[in-house]
């Protein structure tokens, strides 16, 4: 299959400038660059499938540029809702530094900064060498433009759009770099570089955009729990991310194989056909995890998300180390062991059964286990002894409550 029509079956192309891209993009050697501001100190799974299309490129035959935006963070994308906080400078500072850093580590492509080109453009200039070939008319065609003219839109996010179309005829006069990829988010901002090239200089660049990747109901991808799933691992561990892909969507695994993994046509189709015989195995979720995971953390990381998750899950956790159970039971409440007491006061004061009455009914009925043994006795003296590593329990009360005390 070529690249393009590989693309294609994955679902990655939203839109193109131009129908001569795609032979372009079948024979190899084109520059090209993606663009990410600054305003995280990490991405998260939201830019993976647009990183992870870049790679796909860099495997075809193309060289990729990422460009991290000191200057364009600065300023901010408009986004359709509502204008963003600025972001201080020390904050861009730090997230660019993080950023660029785990940009380098997992993707390996050459970074640039438009700060590097931006910052030295004097206003009056600006406004002659630039802003005439900018038509008002146009820019406030944009969608994301369009949308913020009733809500409102400052000068400062208006002109959100040279800025980077200013980026791509610098990429495109200094590093022969004659297309931009981005979500379809970007599709504006890509052809204002596109035609700001083709004004300026009479040059020829192209844009390609893809779909953002969504969840059934058509909104974003990549929370759990409302919270956002980074690719930096010190925010996201393996074992949350491990969960998070377990539980994708039926109806979406598939495609998220396609746009999240390298794995290959036939190995996606076999996948589906297993997934669509037997889901309740999860072969296809697991198979996204494990790309995923091991591409953004290492193998290691990957083996031991599965192993925290076949332990919590398969009633073994005390086969796991300390560090492990408190990465597995991040979420769940936690509390200090200070002295030894007995279960009865233990489960009340840390609010896990409402009243010794309580405690005895659910130990009556068989409901609590400390690390995965039942409790049977309400006389029971908590000591460390009981303890995985003299150190933690891992309380359950009923079939999902998770509680973990830890002795001092
Ligand atoms: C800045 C200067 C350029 C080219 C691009 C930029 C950044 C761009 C942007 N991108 C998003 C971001 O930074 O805002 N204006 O979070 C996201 N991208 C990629 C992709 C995506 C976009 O980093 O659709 C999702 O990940 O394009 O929202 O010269």
């Amino acid at each position: 299959m070529k690249l393009y029509d590989e693309l294609l079956w994955r679902g990655l192309i939203e839109n193109i400038t131009d129908e001569d891209l795609i032979e372009k993009i079948n024979n190899g050697g084109l520059t090209f660059y993606i663009g990410t501001d600054p305003t995280g100190d990490s991405l998260h799974i939201g830019h993976y499938s647009t990183f992870s299309m870049a790679t796909r490129l860099k495997k075809g035959g193309h060289n990729p540029i990422l460009l991290v935006g000191g200057a364009t963070g600065l300023i901010g994308d408009p986004k359709p809702t509502a204008e963003r906080p600025m972001i201080t400078k020390e904050l861009l500072e730090y997230n660019y530094k993080k950023l660029r850093k785990q940009v380098e580590e997992l993707f390996g492509f050459e970074v640039v900064n438009n700060f590097d080109w931006s910052k030295d453009i004097n206003f009056i200039d600006y406004l002659r060498d630039y802003g005439k070939f900018f038509n008002l008319n146009y820019m406030l065609n944009k969608e994301t433009v369009k949308s913020r003219l009733d809500s409102g839109i400052t000068y400062t996010e208006f002109s959100y759009m040279i800025m980077q179309a200013l980026d791509f005829l610098y990429l495109y006069e200094n590093k022969n770099c004659l297309l931009q990829i981005g979500g379809s988010d970007q599709w504006g901002n890509i052809t204002s570089g596109v035609e700001l090239i083709r004004k300026k200089i009479g040059g020829t660049a192209y844009g390609l955009t893809m779909p953002l990747i969504t969840k059934a109901d058509g909104t974003k991808f990549g929370k759990s729990e409302g919270n956002a799933i980074w690719l930096d691992k010190e925010k996201t561990s393996s074992y949350e991310m491990y969960q998070f892909f377990l539980n994708a969507e039926d109806v979406k695994v598939i495609e998220y194989l396609k746009k999240l993994t390298f794995l290959s046509k036939e190995e996606i189709e076999d996948l589906e056909q297993k997934h669509n015989e037997n889901p309740h195995l999860r072969e296809a979720h697991k198979a996204l995890a494990r790309e995923v995971i091991t591409f953004l953390h290492g193998k290691e990381d990957y083996e031991k998300a599965v192993k925290i998750s076949e332990c919590l899950f398969g009633g073994n956790v005390k086969e796991l180390d300390v560090d492990d159970i408190i990465i597995g039971f991040k979420d769940v409440p936690h509390f200090t062991l200070t002295e030894e007491l007995n279960i009865l006061d233990m489960l009340v004061n840390n609010n896990i059964c409402s009243s010794k009455r309580e405690v005895r009914e659910f130990i009556n009925s068989g409901s609590i286990t400390i690390n995965d043994e039942k409790i049977t006795d309400e006389n029971l003296i908590i000591t460390k002894s009981l303890a995985i590593s003299n150190k933690v329990l891992v309380i359950r009360r009923g079939k999902k409550k998770y509680y973990l005390g830890m002795f001092e």
